[in-house]
């Protein structure tokens, strides 16, 4: 099988690499495995591509090595920020296509994907300014001494990113590593392959040394696994579920104790106030859950809405959600795609068979939309009670629960009622009101009277079970980076 194919899209025709690409080319697997991706609108491959085992990490990793122990150390801080830079520009040149890579391989809607690429290409900059200000301190201790730190790349990291942003989580796991002048070998999900190998040649063409990034597809419990086990990658970094996270921390653990970040799922609570603006939150609301077919880990997925409101509330939340836009993610107008894969499409149908046989009722949705593709429509489920697994469990696409509460304080409670804590929101037209529920909030993000804004200047990641350390944002940093102390004894001659 060759390492490139022409594609066309409804919108472009391009060169789509298949390769792995490792030491800045595209070259086959070891073991000439393939395998293929399928397009969610219509059930059908796209392509093959080429498929990394154990054997192509451990290439890759040797790569890395040589790369941060070579060319990429010789390289100014400002230098590197003018790479990332020019990757940025790269993309933004390439927005049509990488846009439609996006629409094709995930499902989401071509004019939501181009926001991906402006969001990515945001992010990748705004590292790249990052990149020649990376200080440690100078610690006073006595008179005859001089201490400071350096904050040094920690080295090879490791980075598995999942599905649901494919370009968007590619870009906040390179972008805070190359800036703190570290080496990588990431794998994209098997779903997911193909805007990750396409940004590789941007990679390529942008002018970054090779070995300095290596993007490999593969499958989890082959390539994947064998990066959280290799004994020469110095972190792994991992957006996925929180049952691999954990195996991840595990394996690192058992193998070299190599640093963990992990950004998993979440049940996020999105409580709405009787002085809310009702219109305005309905907006958040409905943006909140169904936004990327719900497959967002900070979605709001349950909805807590004071009983002075209720009723009021799911009238207008029923239209809002019908009126959402269902189909071909090449149509400008869609809002909602098909969910990225048969697998994910059979979960989260599985959430809804089992709400309504425990007696939720289905305010609108509940079925599948159209008859070919992974569709599914928005699902709003009302009557539920906290122990209901439809109200437990992260369903992962476009469907959520709306409780009753009596009050702020049963708001608070129940919002807190989960294992993870990712995210939530308040909608609120009292200032006091906001600060008292978002400081009782167990949850690395808040947001008040809005949904899913996330920016690459704001940090994101998880309480509790959600997550360990912080993506985007100068915490970022502080994962890509080893602290130095170095203490010099001043000598009186
Ligand atoms: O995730 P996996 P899946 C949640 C969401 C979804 C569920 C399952 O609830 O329904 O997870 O999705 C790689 N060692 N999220 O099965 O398996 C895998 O190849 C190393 C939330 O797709 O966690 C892919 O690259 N790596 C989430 C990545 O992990 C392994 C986004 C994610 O896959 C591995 C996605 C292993 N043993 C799903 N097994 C979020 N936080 O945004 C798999 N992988």
């Amino acid at each position: 099988m060759s390492l490139f194919q022409t594609i066309k899209t409804p919108v472009v025709t391009y060169e789509q690499p298949l390769g792995l690409f490792i030491n800045g080319e595209f070259v086959k697997g070891v073991d000439g495995k393939t395998f293929e991706t399928i397009n969610p609108h219509d059930e059908k491959p796209i392509v093959a591509v080429h498929e990394a085992t154990e054997k192509d990490v451990d290439i890759a990793v040797q790569a890395a090595r040589k790369a941060l122990d070579g060319d990429w150390k010789q390289i100014t801080p400002s230098e590197r920020g003018r790479l990332l830079t020019r990757l940025a520009d790269l993309l933004e040149r390439d927005i049509e296509t990488v846009a439609a890579i996006e629409a094709l391989d995930n499902g989401k809607g071509v004019t939501l994907a181009k926001g991906d690429v402006t969001a990515s290409a945001g992010c990748i900059r705004y590292y790249g300014g990052w990149a020649d200000k990376i200080y440690g301190q100078t610690i006073d201790t006595d008179p005859n001494s001089l201490t400071y730190t350096r904050h040094e790349p920690i080295g090879v990291c490791g980075q598995i990113i999942p599905w649901n942003f494919p370009l968007l989580m590619f870009a906040w796991k390179i972008g805070p590593a190359l800036a703190t002048g570290n080496t990588i070998v990431l794998k994209t999900a098997e779903q997911t392959p193909l805007s990750a190998l396409y940004v590789a040649g941007l990679i390529k063409e942008a002018g970054f040394p090779a070995g300095v990034v290596n993007v490999i597809s593969g499958f989890g419990r082959t390539a994947g696994a064998a990066i959280a086990a290799h004994m020469d990658i110095d972190k792994v970094a991992f957006t996925g579920s929180t049952l691999v996270g954990r195996q991840i921390m595990q394996v690192a653990a058992k193998s070299n104790l190599k640093k963990v970040t992990l950004e998993l799922g979440g049940k996020s609570p999105n409580i709405i106030l009787p002085d809310a603006n009702l219109e305005e939150a309905i907006g958040w609301v409905n943006l909140g859950i169904f936004f990327n077919h719900g497959q967002c880990c900070c979605a709001g997925s349950r909805i807590l809405v004071h009983e002075a409101i209720y009723d009021k509330f799911i009238e207008l939340f029923k239209q809002r959600a019908e009126q959402n836009k269902v189909g071909d993610p090449f149509k400008a107008d869609t809002f909602q795609g098909p969910q990225v894969s048969q697998l994910q499409y059979d979960r989260v149908m599985g959430y809804i068979k089992d709400g309504k046989s425990a007696g939720a009722k289905v305010v609108t949705g509940g079925d599948r939309h159209g008859s070919e593709g992974y569709y599914i429509q928005p699902t709003i489920f009302t009557d539920v009670h906290e122990d209901m697994t439809i109200v437990k469990e992260e369903i992962f696409g476009p469907v959520c629960t709306v409780q009753k509460v009596r009050d702020e304080e049963e708001a608070i409670r129940v919002a807190n009622k989960t294992n993870y804590g990712l995210a939530a929101a308040v909608h609120t037209t009292n200032i006091n009101t906001a600060i008292r529920v978002s400081n009782a909030i167990k949850a690395g993000t808040v947001w008040v009277n809005n949904y899913n804004t996330l920016h690459y200047q704001m940090p994101f990641g998880g309480f509790k079970e959600s997550g360990v350390g912080r993506e985007l944002g100068s915490y970022a940093l502080e994962n890509y980076t080893e602290v130095k102390t170095v203490r010099i004894q001043i000598s009186k001659s």
